[in-house]
C-alpha cells in the first residue's frame, strides 16, 4: 500500500528561510511547494527550494566515507575513515588549518559542531567563506557596536524609502537581511507609496523594480556614501539621536573632501542624481540604507559598511522602525545575553598572516592567503567542512595546485567536487531532508523575530551518521578518544555543558536556576536538538526551564509553521558593548581609513573593462549544479557585456570570448545586454566543473568556466582581509 504524508520544514539552502511543504510517498520526496501557513514566508518559494528531493536522490551524492587509494576515491567503512584520520591527520595537527564553507551557517549540526573539530585539532589557522563575503560588515559592527554579530538589517516592511547598494535580492533572495519574498515586500513598499532606489553597475532584476537606479561604477560605494553623509548635513536633513550628535559630526567633519560634486566622476553618476537620492532619503519619515555583497567584496568593504551606518544614523534611521534595525534572536545571541552596554574597546591589526601579512580578524585568516600559506609549507594538513574553495575563492587555479601539495586533507561534504577531489578522506554529510533544522545564524539577521524548528523529513541512510555525529566523532578521534558513538557523545556533552552552564549563569535567569534544573528540564537526546532546547529556553522568549513563562523546543515542535514574535524593536543601548556605552561611530580604526578613501578620489582609470560578480536564480554558489532541473536550458555561465563594448571588440551574442586578468584567463560565451553599464562586464561564480577526478556527472556536462581564475588573491580590503571579487580589470578578445 502506498503511504503518502505531508510535512513542513524550513528550506536550508539560503538566507530567506522559506517554509516548505514536502510530500513524502513511500519514503521518497515526491513534491515540494511553499508552506502557505509558514508565519514568515507565507507560501513564497524559489526554484531551488523545490529540489531538495532531487538532491537527496542524486546518485552522485556521497553516502559512505571515501578514501583515496592510488589516486582514486573508494568507499570505506566509518572505522577505516576515522582510523586514517587518527593515523595521518592527528600527527600533522601542528601545521593544520581548516576551511569552513557557506553551508556551515545553514546547518545546526555543522554550526554547533564544526568548532569541536578545530578545537580538537588545536589549529589557530582557520579560513572560511566569510572573507569572500560579509566579513567587512562584521568587522564594522564589531568596532561600532562591540560585537560582530550586531548587524543592522533593513526594516523593509516599514520603511518608506529603501536605498539598496550592491544587492540583488530578486535573484539571491537576500543576504544579511533574512526576509522570505523580497519581491512581495518591495511590492508592498511601493503599494504604501514608498520609494525603492538601487545602486548597482547592472540593471539587475532588482534594479528593474527600482524607482531610481544609479548605475554606479564598481568599487565606488564608499565614496558615494561618504558624500551622502556630508550632503545630508549640508542639505539640512540631519536628525541624529542627540546622544550621538557630537560623534557623528566629528565623522562628517573628517569626510569634508567628499561631496556630491567631488565624487561624481569616480562614482559615475551626476552630482544632481546623488543629491536627489539624499533629498528623497532626507524627506522621508522612515528612510533606510542597506548594502550587501557588492559593497563588501571590494578594497573598501569595511569602510563602506561603516558609512552605511553613518548615513542611517545621520538620517535618524538607525535602530528606529522603518530604518536599519537589530534582530533579537529567539535562540539568544551574544548580544542578547549581557545587560551592560559598556564594554572594552575593539581594535584591528593584532595578527597577520605569515607570508603576505594580510589581516587576521575575528580569529580567521583571509582565504586569499590560503594558497600561499600552503606553498610556503606553513599549512601541510587541511580540513574542509562544507566548502568548495577551489571554485569560490580568488586565484583559484593556484589554490587548486596548492591543495595537491598538502600532506593530508580531510573533507566533510556531500560530493566529490573540485575541492574534495584533493581530499584523502571525505566524510559524507547526510542530505538536507535527513537533518533537523533551526536557523541559529539567520535569527541574528532577520527582519522579524521568528522561530521555526524542523525535524528530519527522512531517516538516515543505512549506516549513515547525522552530521553532528560525523563531526563529533572526528573531534573525538583528534582529541585522542574513540571514533564511535561514545566518543561523539563525550564531545557533545562538552558543547552542551558549556551552553547549559552559560544558561544557568545568565544575568537574565530567574531565582533558583541551577545547572541541575537545566539538566532535569531538558529531555532531548544528545545532539544539536538538546543544545537548541537550552538556547531557546534561556533566550529572550524562553521558559527558563519551567521557572518562567515562555517557549522550549517542545513548544516550537508543536508549531510546525513557526512562531512569529513580531517586528523588530529598538535595542540600543542594551545590545551595545562599547567603552562609551554608545555606538563608536568615530572609531579610530575606521576614521584612519579616510585618507585612503580620499586618495581614491584621484584614481586614474585603467581603460580596461571592469568585471563584477553575478548570481543566477537557479544556482547556489557552486554546489547545486548537479541537480538537472536547475541546470537544464540555456547556459547561464556567460560574460554579460554592453552592446557598445561587445561591438567594439567584434563580439556578438553567443560568440566565444577569452577574458584575461592579471590572475588568469578563461573562455566562455558572450551575452550581450543593454542592462549592463558600458565598461563593465559580469560573470557568475561557482562554475568550472570540468576538472578531472570529480564525481558530479550533471555538473560536468554543464561545466561552465570558473570566474575565480580571474580574481586576484593579492587584492584584499586591508581592514578585514576580504578578497576583492568585483571591479577587477580584465581584457576580452574573441576566440
Ligand atoms: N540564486 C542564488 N541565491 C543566492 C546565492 C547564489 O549563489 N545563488 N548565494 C547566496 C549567498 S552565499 C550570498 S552571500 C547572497 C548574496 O546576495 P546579494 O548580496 O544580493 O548578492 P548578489 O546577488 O551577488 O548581488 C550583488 C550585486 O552587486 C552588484 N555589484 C557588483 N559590484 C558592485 C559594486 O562595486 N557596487 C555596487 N553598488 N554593486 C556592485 C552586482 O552587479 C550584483 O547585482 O546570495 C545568496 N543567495
Ligand atoms: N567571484 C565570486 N566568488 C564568490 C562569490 C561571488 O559573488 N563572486 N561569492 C562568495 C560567497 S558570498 C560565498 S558564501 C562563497 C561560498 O564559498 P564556499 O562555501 O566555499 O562554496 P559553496 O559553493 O557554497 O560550497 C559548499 C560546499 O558544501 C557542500 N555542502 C552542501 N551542503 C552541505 C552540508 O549540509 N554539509 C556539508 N558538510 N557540506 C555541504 C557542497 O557540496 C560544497 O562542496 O563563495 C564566494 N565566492
Ligand atoms: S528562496 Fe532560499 S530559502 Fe526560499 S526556497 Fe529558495 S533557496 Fe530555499
Ligand atoms: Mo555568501
Amino acid at each position: 500500500m502506498t503511504v503518502t504524508e505531508t510535512v513542513v520544514r524550513t528550506c536550508p539552502l539560503c538566507e530567506a528561510t522559506c517554509g516548505l511543504e514536502i510530500q513524502v510517498t513511500d519514503g521518497e520526496v515526491t513534491r515540494i511547494r511553499g508552506d502557505r501557513d509558514d508565519v514568515f514566508s507565507k507560501g513564497f518559494i524559489c526554484p531551488k527550494g523545490t529540489t531538495l528531493g532531487h538532491f537527496h536522490s542524486d546518485p552522485d551524492r556521497l553516502r559512505t566515507p571515501m578514501l583515496k587509494v592510488e589516486g582514486e576515491h573508494v568507499p570505506v567503512s566509518w572505522e577505516e575513515a576515522y582510523a586514517y584520520i587518527s593515523d595521518n591527520l592527528r600527527p600533522a595537527a601542528e601545521h593544520s588549518a581548516a576551511y569552513l564553507g557557506n553551508p556551515v551557517v545553514h546547518s545546526i549540526d555543522a554550526g554547533l559542531f564544526s568548532r569541536t573539530v578545530l578545537t580538537a585539532l588545536g589549529t589557530r589557522t582557520v579560513f572560511s567563506a566569510s572573507t569572500v563575503d560579509q566579513r567587512p560588515r562584521e568587522i564594522a559592527s564589531g568596532l561600532i557596536y562591540g560585537m560582530s554579530v550586531t548587524i543592522p538589517v533593513p526594516d523593509v516592511d516599514r520603511t518608506d524609502v529603501l536605498f539598496m547598494l550592491g544587492a540583488n535580492p530578486y535573484v539571491s533572495n537576500g543576504s544579511l537581511a533574512t526576509a522570505p519574498d523580497w519581491p512581495g515586500r518591495i511590492d508592498a513598499l511601493k503599494a504604501r507609496g514608498g520609494t525603492f532606489i538601487v545602486a548597482d553597475p547592472v540593471e539587475t532584476r532588482t534594479a528593474q523594480e527600482a524607482d531610481v537606479h544609479l548605475a554606479v561604477r564598481p568599487v565606488s560605494d564608499a565614496l558615494l556614501l561618504a558624500a551622502m553623509a556630508t550632503e545630508i548635513v549640508a542639505r539640512g536633513h540631519a536628525r541624529p539621536d542627540p546622544a550621538d550628535e557630537d560623534t557623528l559630526m566629528a565623522v562628517v567633519d573628517a569626510l569634508t573632501p567628499f561631496t556630491a560634486e567631488s565624487v561624481a566622476e569616480q562614482v559615475g553618476v551626476s552630482a544632481h542624481d546623488i543629491e536627489d537620492v539624499v533629498d528623497r532619503l532626507g524627506a522621508s519619515p522612515s528612510p533606510c540604507v542597506y548594502g550587501r555583497l557588492g559593497t563588501t567584496v571590494t578594497p573598501f568593504g569595511t569602510t563602506a559598511s561603516w558609512l552605511i551606518d553613518i548615513v542611517n544614523a545621520l538620517l535618524g534611521a538607525l535602530d528606529t522602525p522603518g530604518g536599519a534595525m537589530f534582530s533579537r534572536p529567539v535562540s539568544g545571541s551574544k548580544n542578547t545575553r549581557g545587560q551592560d552596554p559598556v564594554g572594552s574597546a575593539q581594535s584591528l591589526g593584532r595578527r597577520s598572516t605569515a607570508v603576505s601579512g594580510m589581516p587576521i580578524e575575528l580569529g580567521e585568516h583571509p582565504v586569499s592567503a590560503l594558497a600561499e600559506e600552503i606553498e610556503a609549507g606553513n599549512v601541510t594538513a587541511l580540513v574542509t567542512i562544507a566548502g568548495n574553495p577551489v571554485l569560490s575563492c580568488p586565484d583559484s587555479d593556484r589554490l587548486d595546485e596548492a591543495l595537491e601539495k598538502l600532506d593530508v586533507m580531510v573533507s566533510v561534504d556531500c560530493y566529490i567536487n573540485e575541492t574534495t577531489r584533493h581530499a584523502d578522506v571525505i566524510l559524507p554529510s547526510p542530505s538536507h531532508v535527513q537533518k533537523s533544522h533551526y536557523d541559529l545564524a539567520f535569527a541574528n539577521l532577520s527582519v522579524r523575530n521568528v522561530a521555526n524548528y524542523s525535524p528530519p523529513v527522512l531517516p538516515l541512510d543505512d549506516d549513515g551518521l547525522a552530521e553532528w555525529e560525523v563531526l563529533a566523532r572526528m573531534a573525538a578521534v583528534l582529541g585522542g578518544g574513540t571514533a564511535d558513538r561514545a566518543g561523539a557523545e563525550f564531545v557533545e556533552s562538552l558543547v552542551y555543558g558549556q551552553i547549559a552552564d552559560a544558561a544557568a549563569a545568565s544575568p537574565h535567569a530567574p531565582e533558583g536556576l541551577t545547572r541541575e534544573v537545566v539538566d532535569e528540564a531538558v529531555n532531548h537526546a544528545p545532539g544539536p536538538d538538546r543544545i537548541l532546547d537550552v538556547m531557546l529556553r534561556s533566550g529572550p522568549h524562553g521558559d527558563w526551564f519551567g521557572l518562567g513563562d515562555g517557549i522550549s523546543l517542545d513548544s516550537l515542535i508543536a508549531e510546525p509553521h513557526g512562531i512569529d514574535f513580531g517586528p523588530l524593536e529598538p535595542r540600543i543601548p542594551g545590545l551595545l558593548s562599547t567603552p562609551s556605552g554608545r555606538p563608536e561611530f568615530a572609531h579610530p580604526d575606521l576614521m584612519a581609513d579616510i585618507p585612503r578613501l580620499a586618495a581614491a578620489l584621484g584614481d586614474e582609470r585603467s581603460g580596461k573593462l571592469q568585471l563584477v560578480n553575478r548570481r543566477t536564480l537557479r544556482s547556489n554558489n557552486s554546489w547545486m549544479h548537479n541537480v538537472n532541473v536547475l541546470v537544464k536550458g540555456r547556459n547561464r555561465c556567460t560574460v554579460q557585456m554592453n552592446p557598445a563594448d561587445a561591438g567594439g571588440l567584434g563580439l556578438d551574442d553567443g560568440s566565444m570570448a577569452e577574458v584575461t586578468s592579471d590572475a588568469g584567463a578563461i573562455r566562455l560565451p558572450v551575452e550581450v545586454s543593454e542592462a549592463i553599464r558600458v565598461g563593465v562586464v559580469s560573470i557568475p561564480h561557482g562554475w568550472g566543473h570540468d576538472r578531472p577526478g570529480t564525481k558530479m556527472r550533471i555538473a560536468r556536462d554543464n561545466a561552465g568556466a570558473n570566474v575565480n581564475v580571474l580574481t586576484p588573491s593579492w587584492s584584499v580590503d586591508p581592514l578585514s582581509g576580504t578578497s576583492q571579487l568585483t571591479g577587477i580589470d580584465v581584457t576580452i578578445r574573441p576566440v
